[in-house]
């Protein structure tokens, strides 16, 4: 089984994303992305099991009763890249139907290694698949892939689990507009969608009870401690999850408990918080159908298929490059 990594060094890009992000004059924001360290990709796995978050299961769930139904709409040889593998669970059922038909090569793109190496134990025992990971950003990533393909293969890109949702609006329609510029007509985008739910249900989604999600969105002022020196005290600092109904979208936050500065020494920078202010470090938005059908044809894509979760509405979308 080839398995090769390419790596890139992003250390540098987290300090300067720190200091620009806590220095803005209004709302402070910190990218979504930097919540994915070792520890955070740990903890969104313990979250993606929680009672209150049916999001990965519903996930799941359609992939592995659909797979088969998925892959035989698909031409051919393919090559399947993944933006965003992580742990690689929910993918093994796709690449078992892709398996079954032909040699497949499978490339995970990546931004932590650790999720990378351990997609790539997760799935080296299915037998005709070769993984080729990169340890990359997303659309760096898919443009190796896309440069190295065979000719005459087909190109399926997975983005599963949401993940485009913790894009802004309307950066989702730009960023999928970019895989649309890598890819041929006729190649696909296999992409996961949470869809629109009841606010209390969506609530607790992101403020779970056991106090997983608040781990997750701390562990990355814990990060910033650990990767730039800073003296947050994490104790004064508390989740909030809300939702914004203009935008639909549920956005995560850590409010400053008191009137407070912080010292971030590798980032060169002390910020002042007053009692309340917030950091804003996530947004996810929740789609309706006919949202999906135009967010589609935006980016030049046609949908082909789409399968719905009974048990929480989540949208499996097989979406072919016009
Ligand atoms: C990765 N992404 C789809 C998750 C979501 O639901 O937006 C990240 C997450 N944040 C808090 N809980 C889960």
């Amino acid at each position: 089984m080839l398995n090769q990594a390419v790596t890139a060094d992003p250390v540098c890009q987290f300090a300067a994303d720190v200091r620009a992000g806590l220095t803005k004059r209004s709302q402070k924001e910190l990218p979504s992305k930097y919540l994915y360290d070792d520890v955070g990709s740990a903890l969104f796995e313990v979250i993606s099991v929680l009672p209150e978050y049916g999001l990965t299961r519903a996930d799941e769930r359609l992939l592995r009763q659909h797979a088969y139904e998925i892959v035989d709409r698909l031409p051919g040889e393919v090559v399947a890249a993944e933006l965003g593998s992580g742990s690689g669970k929910k993918t093994r059922w796709i690449l078992e139907a892709l398996a079954s038909r032909q040699q497949t090569y499978y490339c995970p793109i990546e931004i932590s290694p650790t999720a990378l190496a351990m997609c790539e134990r997760e799935l080296r025992d299915i037998d005709c698949i070769s993984i080729v990971g990169f340890e990359r950003e997303y659309l760096d990533g898919l443009r190796e892939v896309a440069a190295r393909r065979q000719q005459g293969a087909h190109l399926m890109v997975m983005f599963l689990g949401s993940t485009i949702g913790n894009f802004d609006r309307p950066a989702d329609v730009k960023f999928l507009r970019e895989i649309r510029r890598t890819l041929l007509p006729g190649d696909s985008l296999l992409l996961g969608t949470d869809l629109e739910k009841p606010l209390p249900q969506l609530l607790a989604a992101y403020d779970d009870s056991l106090g997983v999600t608040a781990a997750f969105n701390l562990n990355l002022l814990a990060r910033i401690n650990r990767e730039l020196d800073a003296d947050f005290d994490l104790a004064q600092f508390e989740h909030e999850a809300r939702f914004n109904t203009q935008s639909r979208s549920i956005e995560m936050h850590l409010r400053s408990k008191m009137d407070q500065v912080v010292a971030i020494p590798r980032a060169e920078v002390s910020v002042k918080f007053a009692a309340d202010e917030t950091i804003w470090t996530e947004t996810t938005h929740k789609y309706s159908r006919h949202e999906l059908l135009q967010t589609a044809m935006a980016a030049g894509f046609r949908c082909e298929a789409q399968w719905i979760d009974a048990e929480w509405p989540f949208a499996e979308n097989l979406w072919i490059a016009e």
